[in-house]
């Protein structure tokens, strides 16, 4: 059976819903908005990445929920009496209910949230960092990189796709197959492209050269979760991370800038995954390996 049936097609194959909210701040104030994530999810995560980086975090405000999804979905139970400060709300539920009435589709992390009405601007992922990038300008810090630079931005786009299709997405789609051969198509297409990508980083620091960027953040989440969760969870265990040395390094090089390994919590990863998914782990075990000391070894690139 499917983890998840509505978004699963005739051949077995997981197909993502759409972004339901797509509002873009672009008149940013600070105070204003409240990034809710869960640190266990890529795509949050991603958010939380480039809010760090940037110096955002006092103009943008962040709501962490539970890694434990329930029936009714993300929860702010790490909060004080269950119920985030800001938004007032038990349930992230509540928040999309409140944008539309007749939401029916998944609640998911990252979401925008104006505080001011109470309603999600976006859960529209993928340009939730880039406008970080490019309308928040004002409030970056000093000395912020430059994450998606004007005239590299096609360069970066066209990177993107193929690693949303076989590795962001490509490793969901092995996890959430219901058919033997979605899974072999996925499995075959995530380490093709891994592949692909360490010779495309053997020689060179980043994805774009010299200089980190939007691409190698939207890499990175996967990476990071891949020996935690990806390759026993999700069975993408042709290796693992830290069986390739580039990619590996590459991975350390990244959660050793200053300000990333905060945003890192294997603890809300690895219990999200093995405790949420119950149609492929129903025993909800959370493994205890592996060992995470490992990304703090030297990673040698320069
Ligand atoms: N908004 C996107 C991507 C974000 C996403 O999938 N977030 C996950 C966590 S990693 C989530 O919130 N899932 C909620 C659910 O499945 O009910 C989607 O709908 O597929």
């Amino acid at each position: 059976m499917a983890q998840f049936g509505k978004e699963t097609s005739a051949r077995g194959e997981f197909v993502r819903q759409p972004n339901r909210f797509t509002g873009r701040v672009t008149e940013p104030e600070a105070g204003r908005y409240r990034l809710v994530v869960s640190l266990a999810c890529p795509w949050a995560h991603r958010a939380v990445i480039v809010r760090a980086l940037l110096g955002l975090d006092e103009a943008i405000s962040l709501a962490v929920v539970d890694p434990i999804r329930d029936e009714r979905g993300w929860r702010f139970s790490l909060d004080t009496d269950g119920v985030d400060p800001v938004l007032g709300a038990q349930f992230l539920s509540e928040v999309y209910l409140a944008t539309d009435e007749n939401y029916e589709g998944r609640v998911t992390v990252p979401a925008l949230v104006d505080t001011h009405t109470g309603t999600v601007v976006t859960n529209d992922y993928p340009r939730i960092t880039l406008d970080f990038s490019t309308e928040w300008t004002s409030f970056h810090r000093p000395g912020a990189p430059d994450l998606y630079p004007e005239g590299r931005r096609e360069e970066i786009d066209a990177l993107i796709e193929p690693i949303f299709h076989h590795v962001n997405n490509g490793v969901y789609k092995c996890g959430f197959a219901s058919a033997q051969s979605a899974y072999d198509l996925a499995y075959t297409s995530l380490f093709a492209e891994l592949d692909r990508l360490s010779e495309r980083l053997a020689d060179q620091r980043y994805l774009m050269g010299d200089d980190l960027t939007e691409v190698d953040i939207r890499l990175f989440t996967t990476l990071v979760r891949f020996d935690a969760v990806y390759h026993g969870h999700f069975k993408c265990n042709r290796n693992k991370l830290a069986e390739m040395p580039v990619l590996w390094a590459y991975a350390r090089d990244i959660f050793q800038t200053p300000g990333v390994a905060d945003t890192v919590d294997f603890d809300h990863i690895k219990r999200h995954y093995y405790a949420t998914h119950e149609q492929i782990n129903p025993s909800r075990i959370v493994p205890a390996g592996p060992d995470p000391s490992g990304w703090w070894e030297p990673h040698g690139r320069s």
